[in-house]
């Protein structure tokens, strides 16, 4: 009843100044702080739900918000609000979270301490996994339709955990160097380091307010966390996720800018990097034993910004392509020059490159965004051996060492349901698959064997294909809420050459 009262009382208040007379506008602040804050935080930073800012909400069309608002989202607590609000009501509100903040918004130190928890504590004792599946063939896989993750046997294909994540993950998640402890990043800054050995959430920080990626230092201690807002790296300690070190992303000209994505360069013990606002590369060392160096920042200069980019297996070269690029660069990593341009289509999707040896010579391949295409290019002389033309523009490539293909999806477009077979030593599409007729198939990962080949449906009500990778016959599905990413433990640890790293 009081309830009910202070609702009224609320409602009545809140009518003038939210509905103001006649045809003014709804006083969009007011109705945020009535019904968004108590989940989307006051300043819009962000609480149980995502963060409300036009960074945050590039990916959200305004029309499809207005819709999330009236009738809610599924799968999340995200309530439909189409019978408190009007259109116009509604209307004022999406304008209202598309407006950017007047002031960049503080998140350092104290704002990470403060979101740090610890909701289990490690239990140390354990020393392999408690459950009897080979703990090196696990695959994580991220549901993003009900904002999920699923641990997978590897063997069985039985599910062994399904718990909730954080808000819209994105990106791959990375593992300590031994397989025990997978850590995972929202696109709202959240790290959530998991325990595959006891299947717990064994510590958690906000490192950011809109977060590009992470990467895992060489020996397993340090995680960087890319942010674009604010405008930092942030260095968290891989044990409880404490603060280490912030950088700020300010470049050698004093220009501030958002970090486009973060690295490990294993074999240079580094972190590295490039900014999203400025032409620059930095290389940040995590070699224990360079003491004077530890987290000091190597900056190269760049011809162009470059916000994605991919590396040889020794990290000594870097391709790189951006919008401002026509085709890519390959940087000299030691000495800072640019060695080569490459005359490329669309733009090249190099996070998504793998690697193998073809005719005994290491080449890459890569989709383009927004062309049908895939470009397979020789690391030794840098030019592009084979152009393949695919039946749209795919997202993701994977392959494994024990096999003789590599798997392509076709993401966008009209065939975003076939999945494309490319023999590694013929360079040709050998085969078109069509799983689900009608869907989007894409993502591949294999199992640590190399003998299957696991692929999303990614729709809301979906599944993930276990497919015989010799026979490409179907062996199982198992239903998943739109899962995006499937991640095996052992292709991750050991850099396989054929996954995106
Ligand atoms: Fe991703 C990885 C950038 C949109 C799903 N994506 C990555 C990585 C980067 C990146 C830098 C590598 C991070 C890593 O693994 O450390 N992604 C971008 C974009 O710039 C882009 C085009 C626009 C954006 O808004 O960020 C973009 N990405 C998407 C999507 O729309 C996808 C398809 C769905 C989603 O969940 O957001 C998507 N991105 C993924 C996935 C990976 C990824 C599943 C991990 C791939 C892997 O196998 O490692």
């Amino acid at each position: 009843m009081k309830g009910l009262f202070a609702s009224l009382l609320a409602v009545s208040l809140l009518a003038p100044a939210a509905l103001a007379q006649g045809t003014a506008r709804p006083d969009a602040a007011a109705l945020y702080a009535k019904y968004c804050a108590e989940c989307h935080g006051k300043g819009r930073l962000g609480g149980v739900g995502p963060a409300l800012l036009p960074g945050n909400l590039r990916r959200l069309h305004k029309k499809r918000a207005a819709k999330v608002i009236a009738r809610g989202r599924v799968s999340t607590q995200m309530p439909a609000f189409g019978d408190k609000l009007g259109e116009a009501e509604i209307s004022a509100l999406v304008d209202y979270i598309y407006t950017p903040l007047p002031r960049m918004p503080v998140w350092g130190k104290k704002e990470i301490e403060a979101s740090r928890h610890i909701p289990v504590d490690v239990d140390y004792s354990v020393t392999k996994p408690q459950f009897g599946a080979d703990p090196l063939n696990l695959f994580v896989v991220v549901e993003s339709g009900d904002h999920h993750v699923s641990i997978l046997d590897g063997d069985t294909f039985r599910t062994l955990a399904r718990f909730r994540s954080r808000y819209a993950l994105h990106g791959g998640p990375k593992f300590t160097p031994d397989g025990r402890y997978v850590f995972f990043q929202s696109r709202d800054g959240w790290i959530t380091k998991y325990d595959l050995y006891t299947l717990d959430v064994v510590a958690e920080a906000r490192a950011g307010i809109n977060t590009r990626n992470i990467a895992i230092s060489a020996d397993g201690a340090v995680i960087a966390v890319a942010n674009y807002l604010p405008h930092n790296l942030v260095l968290l300690s891989a044990d409880d996720l404490s603060v280490v070190k912030i950088i700020p992303a300010i470049s050698a000209d004093g220009t501030s800018s958002r970090v486009a994505a973060v690295y490990q360069a294993r074999p240079r013990h580094s972190f590295v990097a490039t900014l999203k606002d400025a032409p620059e590369f930095w290389e940040i060392s995590t070699d224990p034993k360079r003491k004077e160096a530890l987290y000091e920042v190597r900056r190269l200069k760049l011809p162009a910004i470059v916000d994605d980019f991919f590396f040889d297996q020794s990290y000594r070269h870097m391709l790189g392509a951006s919008r401002d690029l026509k085709g890519a660069i390959v940087l000299d990593v030691d000495t800072g020059t640019v060695i080569r341009r490459l005359d490329l289509p669309g733009l090249p999707h190099l996070g998504s490159g793998i690697t193998w040896t073809w005719q005994g010579r290491p080449v890459m391949a890569t989709p383009h965004l927004g062309e049908g295409r895939i470009s397979i290019i020789a690391m030794d002389t840098w030019e592009v051996v084979k152009t393949l033309k695919t039946p749209g523009p795919g997202f993701f490539l994977r392959s494994h060492e024990n096999t003789p293909y590599a798997w392509a999806d076709v993401f966008f477009g009209p065939n975003k349901d076939k999945m494309l077979v490319i023999d590694k030593r013929s360079l040709e599409i050998v085969k078109v698959l069509n799983y689900a007729p009608g869907k989007t198939v894409a993502h591949v990962e294999f199992d640590r064997h190399g003998k299957h080949a696991l692929i999303s449906v990614w729709e809301q009500d979906g599944a993930v294909l276990v497919v015989d990778a010799n026979t490409f016959e179907i062996v199982k599905r198992l239903p998943m809420k739109k899962p995006v990413g499937k991640y095996n433990v052992f292709n991750k640890i050991t850099f396989s050459s054929g996954t995106s790293h």
